[in-house]
């Protein structure tokens, strides 16, 4: 087991890891931007390096100054969250050169997963179910419009660089497409410098459906159930539950095994989730993320499970800790991402927190890496904290949270709690019926 941590990232996620790090024995490391000498994860951190000012690429994503970190205080490994380096093939390979251990999975696994063509490539061969789509990049014009011919409009260019909803184009009918094409292609070549695209049929009102997997890098894999995420503005998620409101347990059972199976083929090391469309009974992949997920709390108030723990013992080469049978499903969980944003126009809201008072009780979780009297700094995205609350039922979980938020208190700023507290007394949400569209629909209807 590793003796010593390095934890490349800032905020709650620091804090996580080093929650998990301590329960282990293991001592940690934190690196910090001059932005966040007073941030929580530095003071609770055993050890802290400085490694450049406030911007990211100038410190959190800052390769060398990492490395640096690492050598002078002896870490034998790095966790890094999520953002930030922890879907980057060419750091977690660097650490791997230098004998450190990258809290994840292999470089291969991270760039396989990275190219959503390969990816997609890949775990329709090991027999997940996709998007029916162009079977790799389109090339020209005159063979995506046949293949779009063939699926049927509407269709959605992707550029394989992309995800997260970066690089994408709908084509409602054949004559948008060659636009489509050419903008996605000029787009995903000035953000990502790669303008490879490919094509899916567009589905129209699905919902966003992830699968939590963890592998110990030998063949033997795990699910742990599924993630509603489909709240979400501007492709960020904003409410994420567990399980799946639209889902009953044989289809739960059925993919998760189909998820377990093809993660444990692969030899995949480490958690991972599969992204999922779900519509009309089926489930579409669109991508799988290589990392530790904001919203892994939920999975983890209905399985019990630590998965920083888990993550951090695969790495080390333990075999998992639990099988398949070993996994129950107990309960419901909400998560509601707080943001240090104006709750209705989403205008960020740096500063002073002046007054700060958590909820607390059975069933409820609050991570987050700020303090009364913490000024929020202007450089990073403004998740400050994630209130994730558990209930036997998804009714007694909601009730739950509405008591939750009704005490937690934050003045100072802005914040995205307003929103949670709206958004439990629409009838859609009380229902779980909702899709990807949801939240911006309603958005528009209630400004
Ligand atoms: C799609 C889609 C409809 N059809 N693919 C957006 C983020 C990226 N991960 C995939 N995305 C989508 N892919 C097909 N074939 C609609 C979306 C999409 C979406 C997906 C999940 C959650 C929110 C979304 C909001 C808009 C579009």
């Amino acid at each position: 087991m590793f003796d010593k941590i390095l934890i490349a990232n800032r905020g709650e996620i620091a804090l996580r890891i080093q929650r998990a790090c301590k329960e282990l024995g293991i001592s940690t490391v934190a690196i910090h931007s001059t932005a966040d000498e007073d941030a929580m994860h530095v003071r609770l951190a055993d050890e802290s390096v400085c490694i450049g000012p406030p911007p990211a690429n100038k410190s959190y994503l800052n390769i060398p100054e990492i490395m640096a970190a690492c050598e002078i205080t002896g870490a034998n490994a790095v966790h890094p969250g999520y953002g930030f380096l922890s879907e980057n093939a060419r750091f977690a390979e660097i650490l791997e050169d230098h004998k450190i251990a990258f809290i994840g999975p292999s470089a291969e696994h991270i760039r396989l997963m990275g190219d959503k063509i390969t990816a997609k490539d890949t775990v329709k061969k090991l027999g997940i179910p996709v998007v029916p789509g162009s079977d790799g990049e389109i090339t020209c014009e005159k063979e995506a419009l046949k293949i779009a011919r063939k699926i049927g409009f509407p269709v959605i260019v992707k550029a394989a660089a992309g995800g997260g909803g970066r690089g994408m184009k709908v084509a409602a009918t054949e004559k948008d497409l060659p636009i489509a094409i050419s903008t996605a292609k000029t787009e995903s070549k000035a953000a990502f410098g790669d303008d490879a695209l490919y094509l899916e049929k567009y589905l129209g009102k699905p919902r966003h459906i992830e699968v939590q997997v963890i592998g110990d890098g030998r063949g033997h894999a795990v699910h742990l159930g599924e993630r509603d995420c489909s709240l979400q503005r501007r492709h960020q998620k904003v409410w994420e539950e567990a399980p799946s409101p639209a889902l009953n347990s044989e289809e739960r059972t059925k993919i998760g095994n189909i998820v377990a199976k093809a993660i444990g083929d692969l030899k995949y090391r480490g958690a991972g989730t599969i992204e999922f469309l779900y519509e009309n009974g089926e489930f579409y992949f669109i991508e799988m993320n290589t990392r530790l997920q904001v919203e892994h709390p939920v999975t983890e108030m209905i399985t019990g499970l630590d998965l920083v723990i888990e993550q951090i013992r695969v790495a080390a080469g333990a075999p998992l800790s639990f099988t398949q049978e070993d996994i129950v499903l107990r309960g419901h969980a909400i998560e509601c991402r707080i943001n240090a944003e104006n709750a209705r126009t989403f205008m960020p809201s740096p500063g002073k927190i002046n007054y700060f008072h958590p909820p607390g009780g059975l069933g409820v979780r609050v991570d987050s890496g700020v303090y009364q009297g913490y000024s929020i700094p202007p450089y990073y995205d403004s998740l400050i904290g994630k209130l994730i609350v558990h209930g036997k039922t998804r009714n007694e979980c909601m009730m739950r949270l509405r008591r939750a938020l009704s005490e937690f208190v934050i003045d100072g700023i802005d914040t995205t709690i307003p929103l949670f507290v709206d958004l439990l007394n629409e009838p859609d949400i009380i229902n779980g019926a909702y899709d990807i569209h949801w939240l911006e629909k309603y958005l528009e209807k209630n400004k």
